[in-house]
């Protein structure tokens, strides 16, 4: 960057960075007044030499104003993003883009002891499919819980498209505490959307099956194959979804994508998008199309619109039946009851949106430029006007002309639309590699429906998440490409590139170009969605509540070890051992066991304070935990090979970290020696 270019940064007495393209657009950082000679301040001329050296221009120091976050300062922001095929979630700061937490979900995560203790094993067998255990996820959409149609912070939902589960994770802790397979699909796509109080998680199906995954033959495809749409019903109480509660809707065998619930005037209603309408089997070497060009030979495909809370009532009605031992309305019933209808949209529709007033629908189609948007009134007056068209399995069809309110032409490859304060959408453009920004139009909204601005992105971008960005009250300021291919916006570590997030700035003035901030490499892929929550909503603990909890279900736990009470209890081969754990050694520290005991081991972390975190290895037994201050837990397993084995402490906790361990000796079974007292009780008989 020549001198000249870098004339155009000042810092002005009031701090107040500006440079000729960007003039007042940067808000006020500290304030510097120490005057250097000729005028200029001295943090200019360091800022200027700095930026000099590194070749920074006006608008790299603006975006790094912008985004850089102190030592000790926090983020104003929190993005939970779908850590993809690793089946984990991944938690960043905005601005900053730091990586601060990855939850394991759906994969064991030998850190936090996901997946090795008793407790978090159980919770990993719940995903099981047919009793077998699943050692990745295809992790595509997190949702936060919402209350009223905001996020309230207090639960997080991501669905696994590979095999059609759903987890539930608790935000005070940040854990996994459930995870659901569902009996009527093999994959998901249309999941985790909440509906506005999170009575209930939609769980749409993306490829047709038959119920429960059975055979059919393709040929059997209209007969035997459906799509389906799962109600997972959430208690609030205990955190948990209630299988027994929630219910599923039959419908036809075209492929549905993603879905959103409805909110406000639209609340009770929820809206999915269907392709392969042409229910294309595919078929290459059989001489028929390739599935891609046989799904995407109809102009238009079909936007599911059910009626969920009416569903609700047919299933309390009675109205369900027990299919795969989970409630299923079918599809003549979901008809006749007036739950399930479709409205033609533009061909392979990918992304569908509700704005945050609940009045529209936006429908984005991969091979058409424009987005669609459907008004919910409209959809209303069509259903209340009868005399439907319908489709080959009598669902019927709205007219789209009577539906649709307007289509704004955006660019190549629209998929996914986000939401701001200002009045504004953003959809991305995956061909285009483009962000565009377009008006949300609607009664008394002057120049609504029309594109103002697309800012180009590195590249690929899928979906995009702003700030609550899909919630009723959307707050601005910041938006996050999830750009699928980065090429070269990294130093290049090997064929398989990082994921690149990049941070938008959107908080500039209606007629102000958006502007890009960071790029964020993400090592963990793929990541799909990903939501955006003001930090200070969520009120995580720091430490656990009480010293001795079940960090499963939140409470005091009965298998809590106190000081004092340690110790190892023989009942036949089965062994018990109660141990506590405390800055820098495990109590009891010498453990002997018997060949072919099969032992429970508890231990508590007895500490109080903040990050005082003890891990627990047992080599050999593939056990590795994380036990945070204050937690209880227990992990089994069956001493089946006589040896030495040193157990110890997996967390740098203390000076005396590397002394905090003890010995496991398993004796062989009808040998070895024999401990002092046992000799002495050998010598009384
Ligand atoms: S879907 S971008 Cu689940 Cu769009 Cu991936
Ligand atoms: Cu406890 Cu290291």
């Amino acid at each position: 960057m020549s001198d000249q270019a870098f004339k155009h940064l000042r810092i002005t007495r009031r701090g107040v960075v500006k440079s000729a393209a960007a003039a007042g657009a940067v808000g006020a950082v500290a304030s510097f007044s120490i005057l250097g000679p000729g005028g200029e301040t001295a943090a200019q001329s360091e800022v200027e030499r700095i930026a000099q050296e590194r070749g920074l221009t006006p608008d790299d120091v603006n975006a790094a104003l912008k985004t850089y976050v102190p030592s000790g300062k926090w983020d104003e922001y929190l993005i939970f993003a779908s850590g993809g095929h690793s089946g984990q979630v991944l938690v960043f700061g905005v601005p900053s883009m730091r990586l601060l937490k990855v939850i394991g979900v759906f994969t064991p995560e030998p850190w936090q002891g996901y997946g090795f203790s008793d407790d978090t094993k159980a919770i990993l067998a719940e995903g099981m499919l047919d009793g077998k255990p699943l050692t990745w996820a295809d992790t595509h959409h997190p949702g936060l819980s919402e209350t009223n149609g905001e996020y309230d912070g207090q639960w997080l939902f991501i669905n696994d498209k590979a095999h059609a589960r759903l987890a539930v994770i608790d935000l005070r802790d940040f854990e996994t505490k459930q995870i659901v397979k569902n009996p009527h699909i093999i994959s998901n796509h249309g999941g985790a959307f909440v509906t506005p109080n999170t009575d209930y998680i939609i769980d749409g199906s993306q490829y047709a099956v038959p119920f429960g995954w059975e055979y059919a033959p393709l040929s059997d495809f209209k007969e035997k194959y459906r799509g389906v749409m799962t109600f997972w019903k959430f208690n609030r109480d205990n955190g948990r979804i209630d299988s027994e509660q929630s219910f599923s809707i039959e419908i036809p065998p075209y492929f549905q994508d993603l879905a959103d619930a409805g909110k406000g005037p639209s609340d009770g209603w929820m809206f999915s998008n269907s392709f392969n309408t042409e229910m294309s089997t595919g078929g290459i070497m059989e001489g028929k199309p390739p599935l891609e060009a046989g799904a995407s030979l109809h102009d238009m495909d079909y936007m599911s619109v059910i009626n969920w809370r009416k569903a609700a009532e047919v299933v309390a009605n009675g109205g369900a039946e027990e299919i795969k031992g989970m409630q299923m309305i079918p599809m003549a019933t979901a008809v006749k009851e007036g739950v399930l209808f479709q409205v033609p949209e533009p061909k392979s529709p990918h992304g569908v949106d509700v704005t945050p007033d609940g009045k529209y629908i936006v429908v984005a189609g991969k091979l058409d430029p424009h987005v669609t948007i459907y008004s919910f009134e409209k959809i209303q007056n069509a259903i209340a006007a009868g005399n439907f068209e319908t489709d080959e399995f009598g669902v019927p069809i709205l007219p789209f002309d009577a539906c649709m309110e307007a289509q704004v032409e955006l660019g190549l490859g629209p998929l996914h639309t986000q939401f701001d304060n200002a009045g504004f959408a953003y959809t991305s453009l995956f061909l285009d590699s483009a962000i565009a920004r377009w008006k949300v139009g609607g009664e008394g909204v002057e120049g609504g429906w029309a594109l103002v601005d697309k800012i180009p992105v590195n590249y690929n971008v899928g979906h995009l998440t702003a700030v609550e960005g899909d919630t009723v009250s959307p707050q601005g300021k910041f938006l996050v490409g999830l750009n699928k291919w980065a090429i070269d916006r990294f130093y290049p570590v090997g064929p398989l590139h990082p994921q690149n997030f990049q941070l938008i700035d959107i908080a500039v003035g209606a007629d102000q170009p958006m502007r890009l901030l960071y790029d964020a490499p993400v090592g963990i892929g793929e990541p799909h969605y990903a939501q955006t929550i003001r930090a200070e909503k969520i009120q995580a603990w720091t430490v656990y509540p009480e010293v001795g909890w079940d960090t499963v279900n939140q409470q005091k736990s009965p298998i809590a070890v106190e000081p004092g009470k340690e110790g190892v209890v023989r009942d036949g081969n089965k062994v018990t051992i109660n141990m506590t754990s405390v800055r820098s050694h495990l109590t009891p520290d010498i453990i002997e066991l018997q060949e072919g005991d099969e032992v429970t081991w508890h231990i508590t972390n007895i500490e109080k304070a903040q990050d005082a975190t003890h891990g627990f290895a047992v080599p050999g037994a593939n056990v590795n935990l994380s036990i945070e201050p204050g937690e209880a837990t227990s992990l089994s397993f069956v001493a089946d090979r006589p040896g030495t084995y040193p157990f110890y402490c997996t967390e740098f906790c203390s000076a005396l970290h590397l002394e905090m361990m003890g010995y496991m000796l398993v004796n062989p079974a009808g040998g070895g020696e024999k401990k002092d007292d046992e000799k002495k009780d050998d010598e009384k008989d």
